[in-house]
């Protein structure tokens, strides 16, 4: 055994082995999360997690991915290496252990933050057991071990083979198709993305990642290199790229508090938003929970104290309030917690009450300390509150008035939709329509027993650039409200949204394929998402899909949705075809919209996700923010947030 091993208490008979290799390749979403897309790409995370642990322990500062031609993934870590020597217990290497056996992570020291709830952490067996093959080589002590598993079953002992001064570990597997069976292609953007957020949140590892399945103009694979110095400092200004910072610097913070580790970066930006991301070991806890409300309650009483001393406040009229110190805030919370509890919905909203106040107590001190050295800055920003103060209490008018609308349900309703039959919000769809010709096209093709048409005139607000009121007061927003039913306020928070009557558990946004129209699209995804965010969430928004081109030749005709089918199509007829474009909407009849884009039986409707809410947070402030070029080039490539769904 190693010295290292020794020290540390690891070695091969602390590994607690249980059963359920079997199980996993049962019932894969229960280790995993699901057997899509999303899952396919958690098996590269959850081996990352675990060199990103080494990191952590100080054992490691480099870690590199590779997406090989096949779609198997290499990863490789110059941490310790799983120890090889023999499990007493089970009678075989340790690695193997590790690798075979459900729950043997070895590592259930406190100072590794593994994760107990949510997706991550359980472990590379998962993984082994999900792969139709995995190579697992050690570089430890002197040697190279290794060995290799199909479909999670060792198909040797551990072997030497070679000597090494390198230390760490590398593993190659390859997704079992007969598992994922929507798809085992890798996405480098969404493994980049997972990357470059690994580390912001863990500053000094360098992580790479490598394409070989894909050239760039210099035919070098496509490829990264992660590294952060600063950590959070850094991933605020990345988020905030596109907007405008209202202050020179970053506040920010990292120390222990109660014996937890706390980050916090912070920047006001001249924006009307609030962006609150958090991260509990690495994960980002998109429903929140104890760290976040430490650090809101933290936030709030300190620049409250400020701004009540400096007498700024005193000719205010009425009350500020917790959300008007965060108009314009973008910030990351990041904890570490030896046993995280997580809760809610999607298991990402953190449990643990001790957290709150040891976030609370470091964003005090953090936040007392820049005020008393930035007295511009300070000053700065309580003006942004009370200006948002002032912009809240007029928007609370705006929204009553949305609100009060919407009590008089039936009576209330926009006299511009035109309502399905069906009562069941369940089986309800209804469609956002594009201008009031294709709104009027709709009517006729719609099955109005269950599909209502909302049409909404020409480009709506952009709301990432608009003040709060003037969102509320907005005519084709109002009537998104009432005529979803959507309703603002409950009796724990003002701004909380009421999806309790909720008509429509299909929204469905329905635009001329063309730039304009994905245009509007985008301006009412941004509504939905800074305003209506949890319909996003809960996977009740999703984009119509209506054809690009009629093909016809005599009586037999098809519509195509790309370039390639209709040339395919044309081809198939041999020849004498003709073909029509459809440039909007309007160009099509009712029965052709019906047909092509409406009818359950043969559309295809884009389900937005949120799969990752930092990047889509910073994907919107780009789409709608100031600079037109990224703007253009993103809706023309086409939405990273949407996946396909029928
Ligand atoms: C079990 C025990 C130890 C390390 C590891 C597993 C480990 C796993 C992976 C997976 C990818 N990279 C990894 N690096 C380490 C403890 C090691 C010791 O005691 O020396």
């Amino acid at each position: 055994m190693s010295e290292e091993a020794n020290k540390k208490n690891y070695s091969a008979d602390s590994i607690q082995a249980l059963e359920g290799m079997e199980h996993v390749r049962m019932r894969p979403s229960m280790y995993i999360g699901d057997v899509g897309v999303r899952g396919l790409h958690h098996l590269v995370y959850e081996v990352v997690d675990n060199s990103i642990d080494e990191a952590m322990g100080g054992h490691c500062d480099s870690i590199s991915v590779i997406i090989n031609e096949d779609n198997s993934i290499t990863t490789r870590d110059n941490g310790r290496g799983i120890p090889v020597d023999l499990h007493k217990k089970e009678g075989v290497s340790a690695l193997e252990v590790v690798m075979t056996k459900i729950g043997a992570g070895g590592k259930f020291d406190k100072d590794s933050y593994k994760v107990s709830g949510g997706l991550h952490g359980v472990g590379v067996s998962c993984v082994n057991a999900l792969s139709d093959h995995l190579t697992a080589t050690v570089f430890r002590d002197g040697v190279i071990w290794q060995q290799e598993y199909e479909r999670g079953k060792a198909l040797y002992p551990v072997k030497r083979i070679g000597e090494t001064e390198d230390r760490g570990t590398e593993v190659t597997f390859h997704p079992d198709n007969t598992i994922f069976t929507q798809t085992i292609e890798y996405s480098y953007e969404t493994l980049a993305n997972r990357m470059r957020e690994l580390s912001f949140l863990n500053k000094g590892v360098t992580i790479s990642i490598t394409d070989k399945r894909q050239k760039d103009e210099k035919g070098e694979y496509v490829g990264e290199t992660f590294f952060s110095n600063e950590g959070l400092k850094e991933f605020v200004k990345f988020l905030d790229g596109n907007r405008e910072s209202l202050i020179q610097g970053v506040i920010a913070m990292e120390g222990e508090k109660n014996d937890i580790p706390v980050e916090v970066a912070m920047i006001y930006n001249t924006s009307y938003t609030e962006n609150l991301h958090s991260y509990v070991n690495n994960i980002n806890t998109h429903e929140g929970g104890t760290h976040l409300s430490g650090f809101r309650r933290g936030l709030t009483s300190t620049l409250k104290k400020y701004a009540d001393a400096s007498g700024m406040l005193d000719k205010l009229k009425f009350e500020i309030q917790g959300d008007d110190f965060r108009e314009g805030l973008t910030a990351i919370v990041s904890v570490k917690v030896s046993e995280p509890q997580f809760e809610g919905q999607t298991k990402t909203k953190l449990g643990n009450r001790e957290v709150s106040a040891a976030v609370s107590q470091a964003v005090s001190e953090m936040l007392t300390d820049y005020l008393e050295e930035h007295p511009d800055d300070a000053k700065t920003i309580v003006q942004k509150v009370i200006l948002a103060a002032q912009a809240r209490h007029a928007a609370s008018k705006a929204r009553e008035m949305v609100q009060r609308k919407n009590v008089m349900s039936g009576g209330g309703l926009p006299g511009k939709l035109s309502d399905c039959s069906e009562q069941d919000p369940e089986k309800c769809e209804i469609f956002l329509v594009e201008g009031d010709s294709a709104g009027g096209t709709a009517k006729m093709g719609r099955d109005r027993n269950f599909q209502a048409i909302l049409p909404l005139r020409g480009k709506i607000l952009n709301v990432e650039k608009a003040m709060q009121h003037k969102v509320f007061e907005n005519e084709e927003i109002k009537n998104m409200y009432t005529a979803l039913g959507v309703t603002i306020g409950t009796e724990e928070d003002s701004k909380a949204l009421n999806l309790d009557k909720l008509r429509y558990h299909k929204v469905v946004i329905m635009c001329d394929a063309d730039v304009d129209g994905s245009h509007i699209e985008t301006l009412i995804l941004t509504f939905f998402f800074r305003y209506m965010r949890e319909l996003v969430e809960n996977g009740h928004i999703y984009i119509a899909t209506p054809p690009l081109y009629l093909v016809k030749k005599g009586q037999k005709k098809r519509y195509a949705w790309s370039d390639k089918e209709r040339d395919e199509i044309a081809d198939s007829y041999s020849g004498g075809v003709s073909i029509q474009r459809y440039k909007g909407l309007g160009e099509m009849n009712a029965e052709q919209l019906w047909d092509t884009t409406m009818n359950p039986e043969f559309r295809t409707l884009r389900q937005i996700t949120i799969d990752n809410a930092t990047e889509t947070d910073r994907v919107f402030s780009m789409l709608m923010g100031d600079e037109v070029p990224p703007r253009r080039e993103f809706i023309e490539k086409n939405a990273v947030y949407a996946n396909i769904d029928t």
